[in-house]
C-alpha cells in the first residue's frame, strides 16, 4: 500500500484543501499538469454535518462524517466523479481523506440548533441513540460499549486502548472490529476506487487499531485497470501523529501503507526558523531522529491544515513567507520520502471556514481567482503556495531528481549543497555572507537557470544563470539566506 501510484515522473502531491471539485478538475487541466505535480489530497468527499457557528461554517465540519454518500462542501458525487476523470486524463492523480474513525461529535443531531447535513440524511448523535440511517450505523458501530468517554491529555502516553477506543473530541468512535462496519467503510472506499481515485489519506488511523485497519484494506479492490495498470493496490497514507513519547506510535502502521512523518517538517522548520543548523539536515533520512523511516514508509510535508492552525505553530507555514519558501524547497529537491505541498486559505481565527460568499447561500465554497504571474489572487482568499513560483519551479526540480539519489554533498556551518546525480542541483546558505565556491553540480555542460528565485521563461532566464563545465563543475554565488537550485529542467540551451 506504500506505492504512490503517480507517473513516475511527477512526485510532488499536492493538499488543495477546501477547494471545490469543479476548481479541482480545472486546477489539474490548467496547471498541475504543467508542473511535476503527481496527486491531489483532497477534502473529505462524504456527505458531512452543516453548522452556523459566528455567521461561518467552519471548516473542521468535513471531519464529522453523517454518510457515505458523496455530497459535500466540494461539491456533488458528479462533479468529484468529473474531477477524477478530468485529472487523470491528465496524468494527475486523486488521493481521497478518509475519515474512517468517527462519525459526528456526541449530541449532533439532524436540526437541533441549526444542525443540518449536506445530503439532507437523517442522523441522530444523542449519546447512546447514534443512528445514521442512510449508511446504516446504529448504536452496535460504536465503541461504547469498550470506552463511554473522551479520550484524556495522558491517555496519549499511557493507553493505546483508550486513543484507539475512546471518542477523539467527542466523536462517535466507530468500532472497527465489527464486520458490519467493516464492510460499509470497505463498500465506501470500492465505490472510491471504482471512480478513478489512486488511494487515501486515512484521518486520525492512530485512533484505530492496525489489526482492525488491514482487513478493511484488504477488502479493498484493485485500483482500475484502465487507469492504473493490473493488479494495482491502492496507495495508504496513515495520520499518526507520532513526535515520540506516546503509546501509539508510527511505527505499528508501517505494514500498511506509508504514515504522516511530522517529523520531517519539524527539523526543516526548526532550520528555517534559524533554531537549527541546515549542515546537520545532510543526515535527514531514514534513522535520522526518531520517527523517520525508510523512504517508502514517510510521506513528508512541512505544515499540514491542523499544524497551521496552532497557536504558535512549530513548523513553518505560508505566514512565514521566506522562511517558509526555504523549508519547502528543500523539502523537493531533498530525496527522502513522498511529498506533500500544502495549499491553504488565508486565516485569522483557526475555526475559519474557507472564502465563501456567506450565509445567504449556505457558506458556498468560492473559486480562486489568478494573477497574470500565475499566482492565487489574494482578494479571492486562496493562498495557493502550490502556485508560489518558487514552489512550482521547486516540484519541475523534483520531477526531473526523481529516482536520483543525492550526490556531492557539500555542508559547511548553516550550509549545504547537493547534486540529485545528473539531474539537478540545490545550494542553500544560511549564514548572512555569499557563498561562492566550485561546486560538482553532475549536471551535463550547459547553461542553467536558477529556478529558485526565477524560471526559464521562453528560454529566457529571469535569474541567475550558472554555467556548467565540462566536468560537471560550476562556480557559484549563493547569497546569504538565499538558494540557487538548477537542474534539466531549468536548462536554457535546451538538451
Ligand atoms: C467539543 C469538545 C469536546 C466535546 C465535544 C462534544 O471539544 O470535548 O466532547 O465537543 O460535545 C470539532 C470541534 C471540537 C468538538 C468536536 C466535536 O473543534 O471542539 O469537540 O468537533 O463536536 C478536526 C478539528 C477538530 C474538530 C474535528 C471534527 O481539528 O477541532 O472537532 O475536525 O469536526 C489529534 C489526532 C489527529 C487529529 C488531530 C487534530 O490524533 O488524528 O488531533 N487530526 C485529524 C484531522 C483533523 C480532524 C480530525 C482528525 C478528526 O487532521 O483535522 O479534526 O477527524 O492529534
Ligand atoms: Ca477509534
Amino acid at each position: 500500500y506504500d506505492r504512490t501510484n503517480t507517473l513516475s515522473s511527477r512526485q510532488t502531491m499536492v493538499h488543495l484543501f477546501e477547494w471545490k471539485w469543479t476548481d479541482i478538475a480545472n486546477e489539474c487541466e490548467n496547471f498541475l499538469q504543467n508542473y511535476g505535480y503527481g496527486a491531489v489530497q483532497i477534502s473529505p468527499p462524504m456527505e458531512h454535518i452543516t453548522i452556523n457557528q459566528n455567521n461561518d461554517m467552519p471548516w473542521w465540519v468535513r471531519y464529522q462524517p453523517v454518510s457515505y454518500k458523496l455530497d459535500s462542501r466540494s461539491g456533488t458525487e458528479a462533479e468529484l466523479q468529473d474531477m477524477i476523470n478530468r485529472c487523470n486524463k491528465v496524468g494527475v492523480r486523486v488521493v481521497v481523506d478518509a475519515v474512517m474513525n468517527h462519525m459526528v461529535g456526541v449530541g449532533e443531531r439532524q436540526g437541533a440548533d441549526g444542525v443540518g447535513s449536506t445530503a439532507n440524511s437523517a442522523f441522530d448523535g444523542t449519546d447512546g441513540v447514534e443512528t445514521f440511517p442512510s449508511v446504516p450505523y446504529a448504536a452496535p458501530s460504536f465503541n461504547d460499549q469498550r470506552c463511554h468517554r473522551d479520550i484524556q491529555d495522558s491517555d496519549y502516553q499511557n493507553s493505546a486502548e483508550n486513543v484507539r477506543n475512546c471518542r477523539l473530541v467527542g466523536l462517535l468512535d466507530l468500532d472497527q472490529g465489527n464486520q458490519a462496519v467493516r464492510t460499509s467503510l470497505a463498500g465506501y472506499l470500492n465505490k472510491l476506487i471504482d471512480m478513478g481515485v489512486a488511494g487515501f489519506r486515512f484521518d486520525a488511523s492512530k485512533h484505530m487499531w492496525p489489526g482492525d485497519l488491514m482487513p478493511i484494506l484488504n477488502m479493498t479492490k484493485n485500483l482500475r485497470s484502465d487507469i492504473f495498470g493490473a493488479n494495482v493496490r491502492p496507495f495508504a497514507v496513515h495520520e499518526v501523529i507520532d513526535r515520540g513519547g506516546e503509546a501509539v506510535t508510527c511505527g505499528d502502521y508501517l505494514n500498511i501503507g506509508r504514515y504522516t512523518n511530522f517529523n520531517f517538517g519539524a527539523a526543516v522548520s526548526n532550520a528555517a526558523k534559524g533554531y537549527a543548523n541546515w549542515q546537520s539536515l545532510s543526515h535527514l533520512g531514514p534513522g535520522y531522529s526518531y520517527g523517520n523511516y525508510e523512504d517508502h514508509d514517510v510521506l513528508n510535508f512541512i505544515d499540514n491544515h491542523d499544524n497551521q492552525r496552532d497557536d504558535n505553530p512549530y513548523v513553518v507555514t505560508y505566514k512565514n513567507g521566506d522562511q517558509y519558501r526555504m523549508a519547502v524547497a528543500f523539502m523537493l529537491a531533498w530525496s527522502y520520502g513522498y511529498p506533500r505541498v500544502m495549499s491553504s486559505f488565508y486565516f485569522n481565527d483557526h475555526n475559519q471556514g474557507p472564502p465563501n460568499n456567506g450565509a445567504g447561500s449556505g457558506f458556498a465554497t468560492r473559486s480562486p481567482t489568478f494573477n497574470p504571474d500565475l499566482t492565487c489572487n489574494s482578494d479571492s482568499g486562496w493562498v495557493c503556495e502550490h502556485r508560489w513560483p518558487t514552489i512550482r519551479q521547486m516540484s519541475l526540480f523534483r520531477s526531473v531528481s526523481s529516482g536520483r539519489a543525492a550526490a556531492e554533498v557539500v555542508t559547511q556551518s548553516n550550509r549545504i549543497a547537493f547534486a540529485r546525480e545528473s539531474a539537478a542541483f540545490f545550494a542553500l546558505n544560511g549564514q548572512s555572507g555569499d557563498w561562492t565556491q566550485t561546486f560538482q553540480t553532475t549536471l551535463p555542460p550547459g547553461e542553467y537557470c536558477d529556478q529558485y528565485n526565477g524560471a526559464l521563461d521562453n528560454n529566457q532566464c529571469t535569474s541567475l544563470k550558472v554555467s556548467v563545465g565540462f566536468d560537471g563543475k560550476a562556480v557559484i554565488t549563493i547569497k546569504g539566506n538565499q538558494v540557487v537550485a538548477v537542474s534539466q529542467a531549468s536548462r536554457v540551451d535546451g538538451p
